[in-house]
């Protein structure tokens, strides 16, 4: 899988130099789920594509900014899913953006996912691998990345970043959020999933959550391209990841495009979770 690692490096550093003087106006396209594409979004699938089809242990790939699987090779063993470019809505204001890889064998469903990464194109820009049970993470200096350290969370944190708008949560979720912040969790909340996420996973611990909602009662996020990679993320380092009833990697994919509700954090906050939902729905 050391070849996909070195690609995906290969690809950010042409991302990185995309986002710092592309366009980051929008395109006159729309995504397979309704979101305007940004010209970025575009520029940046289109590099990772390129490198992915020189990659023979990769036999599939899917793009959350296309319609369809694109076969590679036949003989590859190794299925990619991908977000080229998270956190659209935040280009253009200058915030962290990301791009989120999931690595799946055989097919793309939650219990084949073996491996995933993401990229946080910050002030830095940083590389984060979870495979073999552990997560770590790797920083960009002059073209070219190294590893700075292995990332665990605690048992609990002290911040919550939840998604969407308050007037269309469901009650228990206001609930859930009402008990975090009596408990004293801050709230941090960027609007970028990969920056959100990442940030817990710095911090030691806490909660990122994107509930159902009553405009989107199957959440907004991916499963394929955001929720699973992520899950995966979250339980090598330690912690936990959910749907609000079961976990996360227990999800089932019917179309490649799937959303679900999601919550990922320590365990502490997984559980209370788990309670809340349980008590109220
Ligand atoms: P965006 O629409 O900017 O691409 O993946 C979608 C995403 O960003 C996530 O990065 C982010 O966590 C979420 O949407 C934000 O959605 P809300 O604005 O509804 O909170």
């Amino acid at each position: 899988m050391n070849e996909i690692f070195e690609a995906i490096k290969k690809a950010s550093v042409e991302i990185q130099k995309i986002i710092d003087v592309g366009d980051t106006g929008k395109s006159e396209n729309e995504n397979s789920t309704g979101d305007t594409q940004l010209k970025l979004d575009i520029a940046s699938d289109i590099v990772i594509e390129k490198i992915f089809a020189t990659i023979p242990s990769i036999k599939a790939i899917v793009s959350e900014e296309q319609e369809a699987i694109v076969p590679l090779n036949e003989d590859g063993e190794y299925l990619i899913a991908y977000d080229p470019l998270d956190g659209s809505s935040l280009v253009d204001v200058n915030l962290s953006v990301g791009s989120i890889y999931g690595i799946y064998k055989n097919d793309f469903t939650a219990q084949n996912i073996i491996a995933a990464v993401y990229v946080v194109f910050g002030p830095r820009v940083e590389m984060v691998v979870a495979a073999d049970n552990c997560v770590k993470m790797y920083k960009l200096f002059n073209n070219s990345f190294e590893y700075i350290q292995d990332i665990t969370l605690n048992e609990k944190g002290t911040i919550t970043a939840t998604g969407s708008t308050q007037m269309c949560w469901p009650d228990h979720h206001r609930i859930l959020v009402n008990k975090m912040f009596k408990d004293g969790y801050y709230l941090r909340y960027s609007g970028g999933m990969v920056p959100d996420l990442h940030q817990i996973l710095l911090k030691g611990g806490g909660l990122f959550s994107y509930p159902g909602t009553t405009d989107k009662p199957k959440g907004k996020l991916r499963q394929l391209f955001e929720v699973f990679p992520f899950a995966l993320t979250y339980e090598f380092a330690g912690g936990a990841a959910s749907d609000g009833s079961k976990r996360a990697l227990d999800v089932e994919t019917t179309h490649i495009h799937d959303t679900t509700p999601c919550f990922f954090g320590s365990k502490d906050e997984i559980n209370k979770v788990l309670e809340v939902y349980k008590e109220n729905v």
